[in-house]
């Protein structure tokens, strides 16, 4: 059997200590040829990987590897009793009453391709419309695009507050019968906007629409309740929440995941295969077709259960005083612009100066090791209402601490004067 990891989260109580932290993340320890350490804050685009995750996913493959749903062998036993584990674990993390409504897929950009395809183009006639918000990254866009496309539907977006928050006036007069389906992200990764998700989805089903929310800045983040929430499906990412790359989730209300067909069609996800045609499994089955990424199912639930045991309030309150540092340190620098809500934001910060390239930016920083991103970030139809062709971005993480705001900005400082 996989064994958990020996890896023990820190005690809950008190406040975060990031420094306890940092010593469960092997590659935070990384210096560089100058001595220098790293200063990682780039974790919307994926975070680091705690011992915990590592030792599950490398036990798993020294002890249990098999593959799951079809041997009768002991290790294929193992190795299912395990994955199901993972979806139970994590189905418990975002508080869904029932493991099956709980999908694997490799990441948030699956799983809504998944309910693009599976229900948008069952569901989506001519006429109908798909209602989004202008801060939606392109994985919350393109496939609801392509949905309407391939349907005669129309995608329509929700437009923004001048201090970067969802018009929530502007979405209502949007809401009549003819929308099908609201999809909103919970929280942005270009301006750290955290949207009511409950009262959206509240106003959405008052119109008689269903509702898709794309969790993948959310559920690393912050404590998340889909059933609280009420929204029919959820989507989430295992790396950006110290799991593995390769695993995500979609969660979804029985009712929709039972009359939606497949997705993906192939081994597993059937009941009977006839020449004449196929019936399907039941869920979470339907729509796992194939070999799944089993370490990484493992992994991921490891990731929800490291984080679990700090807590996600905890969590929650560290990175709002890092980003409130950050905001007030920044604040100093000439001609900086920054972008999002002031108050009540999640943990990263976009910015830009005035005549200094974002990808310059980063180039230099990446000199004192000190790594944030630059560009879209996959959120192009909310650059062109920022009128940013690119932003820099800096995310941070629970291993993240003050010391490191202050390298960011003393970095910063020093592009300012070299170039001018
Ligand atoms: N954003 C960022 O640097 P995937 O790639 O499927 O795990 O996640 C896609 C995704 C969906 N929604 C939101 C809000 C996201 O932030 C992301 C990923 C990364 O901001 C990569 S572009």
């Amino acid at each position: 059997m996989a064994s958990t990891s020996k890896q023990g989260p820190p005690e809950i109580g008190g406040s975060l200590d990031p420094r306890t932290i940092r010593a469960d993340f092997p590659i935070l320890s990384r210096t560089f040829a100058d001595g220098r350490p790293l200063v990682y804050l780039d974790n919307a685009a994926t975070s680091q990987r705690p011992l915990a995750v590592l030792d599950a996913m490398g036990d798993f493959y020294r002890t249990s590897n098999a593959n799951v749903h079809r041997g009768l062998h002991v290790l294929s036993e193992e190795a299912t009793r395990a994955y199901e584990k993972a979806r139970i674990t994590l189905s418990r993390f975002i508080g869904a009453s029932e493991p099956a409504t709980c999908l694997f897929t490799r990441n948030t950009t699956e799983a809504i391709n998944l309910v693009a395809n599976a229900w948008g183009r069952a569901n989506l006639k001519p006429g109908d419309r798909v209602v989004l918000t202008e801060m939606e990254h392109h994985s919350n866009i393109v496939p609801w695009q392509l949905a309407a496309e391939a349907t005669g539907a129309e995608v329509l977006f929700a437009p923004l507050t001048p201090d970067g928050r969802l018009d929530l006036k502007a979405l209502q007069n949007l809401l009549d019968e003819r929308v099908r389906m609201v999809a909103f992200v919970h929280v942005s990764n270009t301006l750290g906007t955290i949207n009511p998700a409950a009262e959206i989805v509240a106003m959405a089903h008052q119109a008689g629409a269903l509702t898709l929310v794309d969790g993948a800045q959310a559920v690393p983040h912050m404590p998340v309740d889909v059933a609280a929430i009420g929204a029919d499906f959820y989507a989430f990412s295992g790396h950006k929440m110290c799991g593995p790359t390769g695993a995500g989730m979609l969660y979804g209300k029985r009712e929709h995941l039972e009359a939606m067909p497949p997705f993906l069609g192939g081994g597993e996800m059937i009941e009977q295969v006839r020449k004449e045609g196929s019936t399907f499994a039941r869920i979470p089955n339907k729509f796992e077709a194939g070999t799944p990424a089993i370490a990484e199912a493992i992994g991921m639930a490891a990731a929800a259960e490291y984080l679990q045991g700090i807590g996600m309030e905890r969590l929650r309150a560290h990175e709002h005083d890092l980003v409130s540092y950050a905001l007030e340190q920044l604040d100093s620098l000439d001609g900086i612009r920054i972008f999002g809500p002031r108050d009540e934001r999640a943990g990263l910060v976009a910015f830009n100066f005035t005549h200094l390239h974002p990808h310059d930016i980063s180039t230099f920083l990446d000199q004192d090791h000190v790594a944030i991103r630059a560009g879209h970030h996959c959120t192009q139809i909310l650059h062109d209402v920022l009128g940013q062709p690119a932003t820099a971005r800096a995310s941070f993480y629970l291993y993240n601490t003050r010391e490191e705001v202050d390298a960011l900005v003393d970095a910063l400082r020093k592009a300012l004067e070299f170039f001018g």
